[in-house]
């Protein structure tokens, strides 16, 4: 057994994520044109925004979900990976337009149009999302799934059903008084929908049983929101340096959150609750889902 299969199978869940992460910034570095490549322009911006920080959530949990179901040689998963995290990537970018959330702040550094432009900016997110899909066309299909399978699943996730139906439900919710149902519509969309696709698709590149894939899809939509709330809390409890994006803007641009609509306390219970219906669904996984399961419990207890 080599150390970095000692490391994952033995380890805790830190040295896990860390090797996983190295895993996924070595395969995102060779998933783009160098930045020299002519026009370097948009080399330059698409290469700064997708490997400029970040959590690297997605992809990890993409190739925590293939390990879960019997998947040892992580290979064929890590294109499939930096699909979701290009995907990710571009949704960062054109959320931060002024057109959109105006921001300054994301990853720790400017955000790509005050760096690179409006122009190059939507450019670049544009670029990363078409690059996404020629990256999912490498992706080795199992028997279960044909690629034409993870093809519409993706679209759809990242579609006017999925990422862009909360987007455009959040932008049309600024101001508003929103119930607590009309919040959950748009963080299941915007958010949620970007933490089921990994595991789904991590699970069908793993062949995965249908049921086993409806306990990934649970999973995902009770973590994604969990996540989402999360989110909606830091926002009002961290600062800009510990986010590493601008903190408050919830609050300043009237944004439909959990914590505006019922509160912190309340906020945290229901992030709590969610975490533990994550983990419900895991079981028919077996002790195979532990990872997973840890990374909801770190998830629901991060400070980031
Ligand atoms: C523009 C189509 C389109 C969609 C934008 C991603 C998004 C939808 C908006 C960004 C703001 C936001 C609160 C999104 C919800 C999802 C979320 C919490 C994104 C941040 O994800 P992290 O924390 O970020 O995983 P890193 O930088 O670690 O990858």
């Amino acid at each position: 057994m080599n150390s970095r299969k000692a490391t994952c199978e033995t380890g805790g869940l830190s040295d896990y994520l860390e090797a996983r992460r190295r895993q996924v910034e070595k395969a995102l570095a060779r998933s783009l044109p160098a930045a020299s490549v002519r026009p370097s322009t948009i080399h330059k911006a698409m290469r700064y925004s997708l490997l400029g920080g970040g959590k690297r959530l997605r992809p990890i949990l993409m190739l925590a979900t293939a390990e879960a179901c019997g998947v040892d040689d992580l290979a064929n998963v890590l294109p499939a990976a930096c699909v979701v995290e290009l995907i990710h990537t571009y949704s960062l970018i054109h959320d931060d337009l002024p057109c959109m959330d105006d921001d300054d702040l994301r990853r720790g550094r400017p955000t790509s149009h005050k760096v690179f432009g409006d122009g190059v900016a939507v450019l670049a997110g544009d670029a990363l999302l078409t690059r996404a899909f020629g990256l999912l066309a490498m992706v080795k299909p199992s028997k279960r799934y044909p690629l034409s399978v993870m093809i519409e699943e993706t679209a759809t996730a990242a579609g006017s059903l999925q990422l862009i139906a909360g987007q455009v439900a959040d932008l049309e919710a600024e101001g508003k008084n929103l119930s607590i149902a009309d919040v959950r519509f748009i963080h299941e969309r915007k958010t949620a929908a970007m933490i089921v696709l990994p595991l789904r698709l991590g699970g069908m590149i793993a062949n995965a049983t249908p049921r086993q894939l409806k306990a990934l899809t649970e999973f995902g939509i009770a973590l994604g929101l969990a996540f989402q709330i999360i989110d909606d809390i830091l926002d009002v409890t961290q600062s800009s340096e510990q986010l590493g994006k601008s903190a408050g803007k919830d609050l300043s641009a009237a944004k439909a959150t959990y914590p505006a609509v019922i509160g912190l306390e309340a906020s945290r219970k229901e992030a709590v609750r969610l975490t533990k219906k994550a983990h419900s669904a895991l079981i028919l996984l077996g002790a195979r889902g532990a990872r997973l399961g840890e990374m909801g419990t770190y998830l629901l207890k991060r400070e980031f």
